[in-house]
């Protein structure tokens, strides 16, 4: 039996009463575990670099066993440029490659661009037309309920890489729940952490891991997930956001792409 445990929190009251969001995280445990990942979670929001918050909401709750789906983490690759700016036009040329058109694959990007502060979801967008297509608006759609099936052995496939931080790590569970959702094409994201300027693009083909994707000090950040224009959007968005997800480390290998 594993439970989720998700924390969200904002500075200025709650993100339902107009909060600014600050940080959030989500993992799947077993009971000895909880405890500890909530206590964490807890110390990560007091103690963040976007600000100290003054909301924190952490839930904790059972899943059955019998629901949890695995998929695999994706091969992953490090673009080194030289700034922001020949980061976003290498992230627009991946999207391309991925099978976005090339005018939505920008119209995302002015999306998170354009943003005045973090939403704390994603923004579902059309990867033909550019439009967005969930209703969430200043929230964003949050993925939640995965985790690593053997933390132990991908903290040591990352760290064999050098990708030992909470970032990396973190993002590439919710991006390999998300490469395997019905419907998603592409990832887009980049943090909202002032410090952190590596974003990435993602898809099943991998996870391409770009060092600048904003310049540094900038609190600017989101996630925009390119969809099919058939997609099914309300069993998306319910596999996005409750369906209990393990993701694989890499077997044999060492996940290069
Ligand atoms: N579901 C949907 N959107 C989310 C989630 C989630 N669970 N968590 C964060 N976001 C959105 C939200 O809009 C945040 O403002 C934004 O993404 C950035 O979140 O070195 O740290 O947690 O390979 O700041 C990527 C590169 C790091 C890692 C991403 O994002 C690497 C990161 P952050
Ligand atoms: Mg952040």
């Amino acid at each position: 039996m594993l439970y989720s445990v998700r924390m969200r929190a904002a500075q200025g009251g709650d993100h339902e009463q107009g909060g600014r969001h600050i940080s959030g995280a989500e993992r799947l445990l077993p009971a000895a575990e909880v405890a500890a990942a909530a206590a964490a979670m807890a110390e990560r929001a007091l103690s963040h670099t976007r600000g100290q918050a003054d909301f924190i909401n952490i839930q904790v709750e059972l899943v059955p066993a019998d629901r949890i789906k695995r998929v695999p983490l994706l091969p992953v690759q490090t673009l080194a440029v030289a700034d922001y700016r020949e980061g976003r036009g290498r992230a627009l040329r991946q999207l391309c490659a991925a099978g976005i058109g090339a005018e939505a694959a920008s119209t995302g990007m002015e999306y998170l661009l354009a943003l005045a502060d973090s939403l704390r979801g994603a923004m579902l967008v059309c990867a033909r037309t550019g439009c967005r297509l969930d209703t969430a608006g200043q929230r964003g759609i949050r993925v939640s309920r995965m985790d690593s099936s053997d933390p132990a052995l991908y903290r040591q496939q990352l760290t064999r890489r050098g990708l030992g931080g909470s970032h990396a790590s973190e993002a590439m569970v919710l991006a390999a729940k998300v490469a395997a959702a019905p419907g998603v094409v592409a990832e887009l994201c980049w943090s909202d952490d002032p410090e952190y300027t590596t974003g990435y693009v993602a898809s099943r083909q991998g996870y391409i891991r770009i060092t600048h994707l904003k310049p540094l000090g900038s609190p600017q950040g989101g996630r925009v997930f390119f969809i099919e224009p058939e997609t099914d959007l309300a069993a998306l968005v319910n596999y996005l956001q409750y369906e209990p997800v393990l993701v694989k480390p890499w077997e044999g290998g060492d996940g290069s792409c």
